[in-house]
């Protein structure tokens, strides 16, 4: 008879508790969620850190020549650093991926020349032809490929030899080569030889210091 007499305020009082309940659950799967993000986020700036040590490209309007010479400085530089950079690393050490999932040290050491090769051919090119269209390439497949995946002595000799007949090209340019163009066909972009020279000499330093920054993550002296 009591339960009969107090079945409403019981009802309530469960409703209320289960209420209570979910909206304590619903506030800690919020908490959870806000955490998870923010550990998403820290764990995403941390890859973009490790990605882009240097910092991404950052696309010149157009340079002055004292910032055409200091690229082309920093392309003559590039072996030599490269160079340096993996020196005295063992055959284990060259095969550790710079960051979770990236390419290995030795990867990163072949990607160099063959992606410099494709620029100085772009280069030769535009200088040759009227706004010609280059033949992309697909670094991540050539990384798979067999040479690169093989001693690093070749590429560091073919980097330094590359970059010395680059250079001296670079440095012969007057101010009507460097606006010179070629067509990208994948993003249909006009790409002139100003900014393809503030682009790799990006390129090499960004590369360089992916094995640098590896080497004093790892204190391998
Ligand atoms: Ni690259």
């Amino acid at each position: 008879m009591k339960d009969l007499l107090f079945p409403l305020p019981r009802m309530l009082f469960t409703f209320l508790n289960l209420a209570r309940a979910r909206h304590i659950g619903l506030q800690l799967c919020e908490r959870m969620d806000m955490e998870e993000e923010k550990t998403m986020q820290a764990q995403e700036a941390m890859e973009a850190d490790l990605r882009y040590p240097i910092g991404k490209f950052q696309r010149p309007e157009i340079l002055t020549e004292a910032q055409r010479r200091e690229f082309i400085d920093a392309i003559a530089a590039a072996p030599a650093r490269m160079t340096a950079a993996v020196a005295g690393l063992s055959a284990a050490q060259l095969d550790t991926p710079y960051r979770p999932g990236g390419w290995t040290v030795r990867q990163l050491v072949h990607h160099v020349p063959d992606s410099h090769m494709n620029a100085y051919m772009r280069c030769k090119l535009a200088l040759t032809e009227n706004e010609p269209t280059i033949k992309p390439y697909d670094e991540g497949a050539w990384a798979e490929l067999v040479d690169s995946k093989s001693a690093i002595e070749p590429s560091l000799a073919l980097l330094g030899n590359l970059h010395e007949r680059w250079v001296l090209l670079l440095r012969s340019l007057g101010p009507s080569d460097w606006p010179r163009k070629y067509r990208h066909p994948e993003h249909g972009a006009m790409m002139s030889l100003e900014t393809t020279l503030a682009l790799y000499s990006w390129h090499g330093r960004h590369h360089v210091a992916h094995i640098t920054s590896l080497r004093e993550r790892n204190s391998w002296r």
